[in-house]
């Protein structure tokens, strides 16, 4: 049976929020995100592709079916942390029932829409749409991220209606609308949990700081509230805080957490967390990778393997490969998308911070160019701030339309 990962209902009108974890940083500026700095890359700690640890960290001994191929065996066995009771899951820093979901999507995105509107509005007060006004807008849409292509094909299609006649700033911001929602439509898909599944193995992977972790901990919110069993696996092996921030995550959506030492090999990690959510029958597992660009080689290689390994366990896992991206990049996001594209099987987008951001245009040029489903959006730090994409309501959000 397939599932909706949300409901009609919003989540938060029956579950009280959770905070985002003490580790999150500050929201990210509005510049793009620069090349990450070069840092030393820790080759060392990744053992050779094809080692698979077989022993499962801290749980019931059973035999592991090993895949027939030579196998490291982890030294010392890190204990691993205990499942936390769900009831003691959730301290609450939100009031989400003091506002719709819709009013949470307008209100993360007002920074782009506010560009949107006051530009359009000093377009087209009292004014014909001829070709300098139409040079104008496109020119505004290409500021606000919509991409050049983008911006050529809504402002010949506003032309198409309306050249040569007096239009409304209001006029063109609901026509826009119409443009962005038919762009945004084939790709606004939510993200379904295959039921049959057990576990239904979710990677998520981007660039550092795009939100991975975060996206973890609130869609493991969702699905909690939804009732399925979650995993999280802390396969960001790379730094040791971000295995606490994915603990705190579990802990406050009252999930158990496969984790390991810094250093630990990620697909040796990703490999043990699956078995355990196959043998506890969980529903989703989620699984969490570093972000490190500065060297492709390394992250792909890691990436590949993560992918490799836990194909041994269930040759169709990951089943689905998301990429986060933070709309505060512009379009930047353009380039990550081709760059984790080619490393994995990027299967869905999550555009995060768009709250953070005046540039949630980028969101209908992606669409237009890569055509890969956009599953949610994030508009907060909050654990409620994950939105499904809609396209109508973004598209009318965009353009600051009630
Ligand atoms: N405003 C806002 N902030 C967000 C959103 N999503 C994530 N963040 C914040 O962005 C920062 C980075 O998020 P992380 O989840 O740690 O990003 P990451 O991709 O796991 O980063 P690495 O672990 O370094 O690769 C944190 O401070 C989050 O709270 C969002 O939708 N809106
Ligand atoms: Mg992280």
């Amino acid at each position: 049976m397939i599932m909706r990962w949300f409901r009609k209902k919003p989540a938060e009108e029956k579950t009280p929020a959770g905070t985002p974890p003490e580790e999150v940083r500050e929201p990210e500026a509005e510049a793009p995100i620069p090349e990450p700095a070069p840092q030393p890359e820790p080759e060392a700690p990744l053992p050779e592709p094809e080692s698979v640890p077989v022993e499962p960290v801290g749980v019931p001994a059973e035999p592991v079916a090993v895949p027939a191929e030579p196998v490291a065996v982890e030294p010392e066995p890190e204990p691993e942390p205990e499942p936390v009771p769900v009831a003691a899951a959730e301290p609450v820093a939100e009031e989400p029932k003091k506002k719709g979901w819709l009013s949470r999507l307008k209100e993360g995105l007002s920074k782009s829409s506010s560009k949107l509107t006051e530009g359009i509005t000093g377009i087209f007060t009292k004014r014909k749409l001829d070709d300098e006004a139409l040079e104008e807008l496109e020119e505004l849409l290409i500021t606000a991220d919509l991409g050049p292509a983008t911006a050529a094909k809504m402002t010949a299609e506003l032309a198409r209606t309306r050249f040569g006649k007096e239009v409304s700033p209001d006029e063109v911001k609901r026509t826009l609308a119409e443009s962005v929602a038919r762009i945004v439509a084939p790709v606004a898909q939510p993200l379904v949990i295959d039921a049959g599944l057990k576990p239904h193995v979710i990677l998520l992977v981007g660039v550092n700081g795009t939100g991975k972790t975060t996206t973890i901990g609130k869609l493991a919110r969702q699905f909690r509230d939804e009732g399925k069993s979650v995993m999280l696996a802390a396969g960001d092996t790379f730094r040791a805080a971000a295995v606490s921030q994915l603990q705190i995550w579990g802990e406050r959506t009252g999930c158990p957490v496969v984790a390991k030492e810094t250093g630990a090999d990620a697909a040796g990690l990703a490999f043990e967390a699956l078995e355990r959510a196959r043998r506890e029958q969980v529903d989703v597992l989620l699984i969490d990778t570093a972000g490190r660009l500065q060297n492709k080689a390394g992250l792909m290689a890691e990436l590949e393997k993560i992918v490799r390994v836990i194909k041994k366990v269930d040759p169709d896992a990951p089943h689905t490969t998301l990429l986060t991206l933070d709309a505060t990049t512009g379009q930047n996001a353009h380039n990550q998308v081709e760059v984790f594209r080619d490393m994995v099987n990027v299967s869905g987008l999550i555009l995060t911070k768009l709250d953070g951001s005046a540039r949630g245009g980028v969101l209908v040029a992606l669409a237009e160019r890569f055509k890969l489903p956009v599953h949610a959006i994030g508009v907060g730090e909050g654990v409620y701030d994950l939105r499904p994409f809609d396209a109508e309501s973004f598209s009318k959000s965009l353009m600051g339309i009630s």
